[in-house]
């Protein structure tokens, strides 16, 4: 799933696709380099972003999904239950929900949705996560959301652990190292780690420097994507799409082999 922020303020690639033709552009090279989703999104959920009303949302997802959807299979990046529905009306198929609260608006619209796990908002999220034991309760959580959408006519769902959101660096490591406890629940997972602050910090201290900004993440982006491919993870949303799927490609070989 590659990544396509039509914001001002994402954390690696805000204000670099605002624009609709290099929105467009864009999405195109991310097909062409193998994404099989691009994921169109219009509000940034780092920590500590403003919130974007429905109406701007809309004005900046809902041209992009319509000159990429027949290209390529489009989810929408939303919380919200209207610029869900316009995305979809646009031709997006699957609506990627890091706030989890849009199964209903995706039972009615008969589309796929994927179930992030969060802790908080954007706005709070990174104060003070806590959880007595992250894996059981991302998991258990994920399970209550994936069987309550499944109850209500949802035709796909995902569950995907949120890293990065309201966790700290021990609880995204603790997720990636167990990412078999999700994928032993049967329901598809996704993951999401591409130029995540966490990977910054790890890159920094391999590097003995303070921080690594987001584009130079590659490594870190490319390293948990082919362990949580290795670990039955069946989607990963990245913003490096030819290198993912070149990475991905290599430890599908290497699982080949292997069998
Ligand atoms: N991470 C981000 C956004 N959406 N969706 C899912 N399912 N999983 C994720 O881990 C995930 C997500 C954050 O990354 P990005 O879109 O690059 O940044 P921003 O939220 O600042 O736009």
């Amino acid at each position: 799933m590659g990544v396509l922020n039509v914001t001002p303020d994402s954390f690696s690639d805000g204000g670099r696709y605002l624009d609709l033709d290099r929105a467009v552009a864009h999405g195109e090279r991310m097909i062409e380099q193998g994404a099989a989703i691009v994921d169109v999104g219009g509000e940034s959920t780092r920590p500590g972003a403003a919130p974007v009303d429905a109406a701007e949302e809309r004005r900046r997802v809902v041209p992009v999904v319509e000159a990429l959807a027949g290209r390529v299979r489009v989810s929408v990046d939303t919380s919200k239950a209207e610029v869900a529905e316009a995305a979809v009306a646009a031709g997006a198929s699957l609506v990627n929900d890091v706030s989890a609260s849009l199964a209903p608006v995706a039972a009615s619209l008969g589309v796929g949705w994927v179930a992030m796990h969060r802790q908080g908002d954007p706005a709070t999220m990174q104060r003070d996560p806590h959880y007595d034991d992250v894996v059981g309760e991302v998991r258990d959580q994920l399970v209550r959301w994936a069987e309550d959408a499944l109850g209500r006519g949802v035709p796909e769902v995902w569950v995907d652990p949120g890293i990065g959101f309201g966790k700290t660096l021990a609880h995204n490591l603790a997720l990636l190292a167990r990412l078999d406890a999700l994928v032993a629940t049967g329901l598809p997972v996704m993951v999401g780690t591409s130029r995540k602050s966490s990977l910054g910090t790890l890159l920094a201290r391999s590097d003995g420097v303070d921080t690594v900004p987001p584009d130079d993440r590659l490594e870190g982006s490319l390293a948990t994507a082919t362990w949580a491919f290795s670990q039955g993870v069946r989607l990963v949303r990245a913003h490096d799409v030819r290198a993912t799927v070149h990475a991905a490609a290599v430890v599908a070989g290497e699982i080949e082999t292997a069998a």
